[in-house]
């Protein structure tokens, strides 16, 4: 991912950025190192410690029968901007980002907007569901999520007539979220809040997961906690974490990667191994714990469902 690195930032505002968050990380974690068991290397985080637990019934038909990746790989290489470049930076990092108390404002063109609070998303019943996540930069895991198609909090605002997109907001607080500090504002030419978006009707695609598990439990702050989305059959990045806005919109939104590298990321941004990245083909990918490549399937493997949803459309002109 990432817009040309060379490009984007001279090397000294990245040795500023590391040099601040070691700082940073330093005094924050004084206290808690010396109470690390002996057996912790120096340097290495701690185990996240388990999570609330959650109930869920297996949504088998929804699910792929592909074995999903260890609970550690998927919490160690991570995508959260928010945290940092490096894939080990949301682990690393993840314990400043507070997910309770948390809400979530749903509004924009509905007839019944309203905030939901986390404890009344958790209410919903949650199913569980193994998806395959497929980052844009070529590299895929298999998750077992939790969660609930976000149709059904929808239908609880009512969207009006003239809805036609869903725009959805990541948080945006510097406090805990250390890449967004002003200082680093350019940082991989992404500005925030993170947002993202879909169309109304893949919004309302019962494989749109509006998440808040994995595992069994509730989501580890480095995959997106308390709240996020998965959209299965779209590039990992359309996937927008730590929500605290989903808005209806009659005009398309912006999202984040389209405005900051147009070229390269668009909207609709669905798996499709027939269009590659202007810099790398997206023919194949790597199951992470794997060694060769495998062929990436059209919609992340979800043609049958989703195909239907561009119908006469260009997917060249709209990647
Ligand atoms: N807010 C926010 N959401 C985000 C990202 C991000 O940087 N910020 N990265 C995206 C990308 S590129 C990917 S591949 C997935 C990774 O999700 P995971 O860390 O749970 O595997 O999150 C997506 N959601
Ligand atoms: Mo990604």
């Amino acid at each position: 991912m990432l817009i040309n690195r060379a490009t984007m930032f001279k090397e000294a505002e990245v040795t500023d950025y590391r040099l601040y968050l070691n700082r940073r990380e330093f005094i924050l974690g004084a206290s808690a190192a010396s109470l690390l068991p002996l057996t912790a290397e120096a340097g290495a985080p701690a185990p996240p410690p388990p999570g609330q637990r959650l109930q869920a019934t297996k949504n088998e038909k929804l699910s792929i029968t592909d074995k999903p990746n260890a609970f550690k790989d998927v919490t160690s290489y991570n995508n959260f901007y928010e945290f940092g470049l490096e894939k080990s930076d949301p682990a690393r990092l993840a314990h400043m980002l507070r997910p309770r108390p948390w809400t979530v404002q749903v509004d924009g063109l509905v007839h019944k907007p309203r905030r939901f609070d986390i404890e009344e998303i958790l209410k919903f019943p949650l199913e569980e569901r193994i998806y395959a996540l497929r980052c844009v930069e070529g590299w895929s895991m298999v998750i077992p999520w939790i969660g609930f198609s976000l149709s059904a909090l929808l239908k609880q605002v009512e969207p009006t007539g003239s809805a036609k997109y869903v725009q959805f907001t990541t948080l945006k607080d510097p406090e805990q979220f250390p890449a967004q500090r002003p200082s680093i504002f350019s940082l991989g030419g992404l500005d925030w809040p993170y947002v993202e978006g879909l169309r109304l009707d893949e919004a309302m695609h019962p494989l749109t997961l509006l998440t808040v598990g994995m595992y069994g439990q509730v989501l580890p702050n480095q995959n997106g906690a308390p709240v996020r989305i998965v959209v299965p059959w779209k590039y990992g990045f359309k996937s927008a974490k730590s929500l605290v806005r989903i808005q209806l919109t009659a005009e398309q939104p912006q999202t984040s990667w389209a405005k900051a590298a147009p070229h390269e990321y668009g909207f609709y941004s669905n798996v499709n191994p027939t269009v590659d990245h202007p810099r790398w083909s997206q023919a194949t990918e790597r199951r992470i714990g794997e060694f060769l490549r495998r062929k990436s399937p059209m919609f992340n493997g979800y043609a049958d469902q989703v195909g239907q949803l561009y119908a006469g459309m260009d997917l060249r002109k709209h990647y």
